[in-house]
């Protein structure tokens, strides 16, 4: 493990919001255990162990039913300790994968099987090196055939870049974080007005509406600046968003969040029963458990 790495909280509290039945947490990690699945060698940085018993744990203490696991950079294109996790959630669970260009039909049907429903692209620098863009768009073709989508993490400074590629891509796509604005600019300001203009013009893009601790200046418990961005993103595209804890959290260096405050955040950017319902239950059932296995 890292010598600046943050352990997740040992202890949250419990919520004071309760998510509707069928809730899924959509973005959530597992990590090793390393000796049982060892962290890739390209990894850009070392977690803690966080095992699918402590997620599982968590989705039954924070009162959610499902989990959609996402392929973290650490364990590179080895999907083991996902397929592991999803192998062991009695169908509560999906999974966003990693794979390369070289991954051929069957290893893609044996991870539908496994509860697969999407693969991730990671466009940060500090987390991964780049990758061609001719091979993710072959990959994504690829993707698009087996009716799974694409989960892209893209800072927002970059998306003007971006632009082109995401909007040529055949497929459905989901964007980590709201695109990772920055929260200290404004919220109808030229930044995030073009996130929302690639929700707007193209039907194809969803949005996870999470991770207030890392968007976050305010800070915590409350994350309040990060409030009207994805209160606005819920109300103007309620059915293409969704949410999830990101546990465990990885790469935060000053302060690690509590995850029952992570839920009390959903009442205040989803502020009725229906919206709550579209973001937690419907949106998630929509994208990961409408398919055969
Ligand atoms: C997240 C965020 C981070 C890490 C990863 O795949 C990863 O390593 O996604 C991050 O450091 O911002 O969404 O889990």
């Amino acid at each position: 493990m890292d010598s600046d790495w943050l352990p997740f909280h040992p202890n949250p509290s419990k919520p004071s919001f309760k998510p509707p039945p069928g809730a899924a947490d959509a973005h959530c990690h597992v990590f090793g255990p390393a000796a049982r699945f060892p962290f890739a060698p390209e990894r850009k940085y070392t977690p803690c162990d966080a095992s699918k018993e402590q997620l599982f744990g968590l989705r039954d203490f924070l009162g959610f039913e499902r989990n959609v696991i996402v392929q973290a950079t650490c364990h590179g294109n080895d999907n083991r300790a996902l397929v592991d996790a999803l192998a062991h959630a009695g169908g509560r669970a999906r999974g966003v994968a990693s794979v390369g260009r070289d991954v051929d039909g069957d290893q893609l049907r044996a991870l539908h099987r496994a509860g697969v429903r999407g693969v991730r692209f990671n466009f940060l620098k500090r987390l991964m090196d780049s990758i061609p863009r001719e091979v993710l768009t072959e990959i994504a073709g690829r993707v698009s055939i087996m009716g799974w989508h694409v989960v892209m993490y893209f800072e927002a400074q970059d998306l003007p870049e971006l632009w082109d590629f995401i909007v040529s891509l055949p497929v459905t796509i989901v964007v980590d974080h709201m695109g990772l604005p920055d929260v200290g600019k404004p919220l109808d300001g030229p930044e995030f007005e073009l996130f929302v203009r690639l929700m707007r013009e193209r039907k194809n893009i969803w949005s996870k509406v999470s991770c207030p601790e890392r968007l976050s200046k305010s800070g915590p418990p409350n994350y309040d600046d990060v409030v009207p961005f994805a209160k606005h993103i819920v109300e103007t595209f309620p059915d293409r968003v969704l949410w999830g804890s990101d546990w465990p959290h990885p790469n935060m260096k000053h302060h690690m969040p509590d995850d029952g405050k992570l839920v009390d955040f959903l009442p205040r950017i989803a502020t009725t029963a229906e919206l709550q319902r579209k973001l937690l239950v419907d949106n998630p059932a929509h994208l990961y458990w409408s398919m055969e296995d």
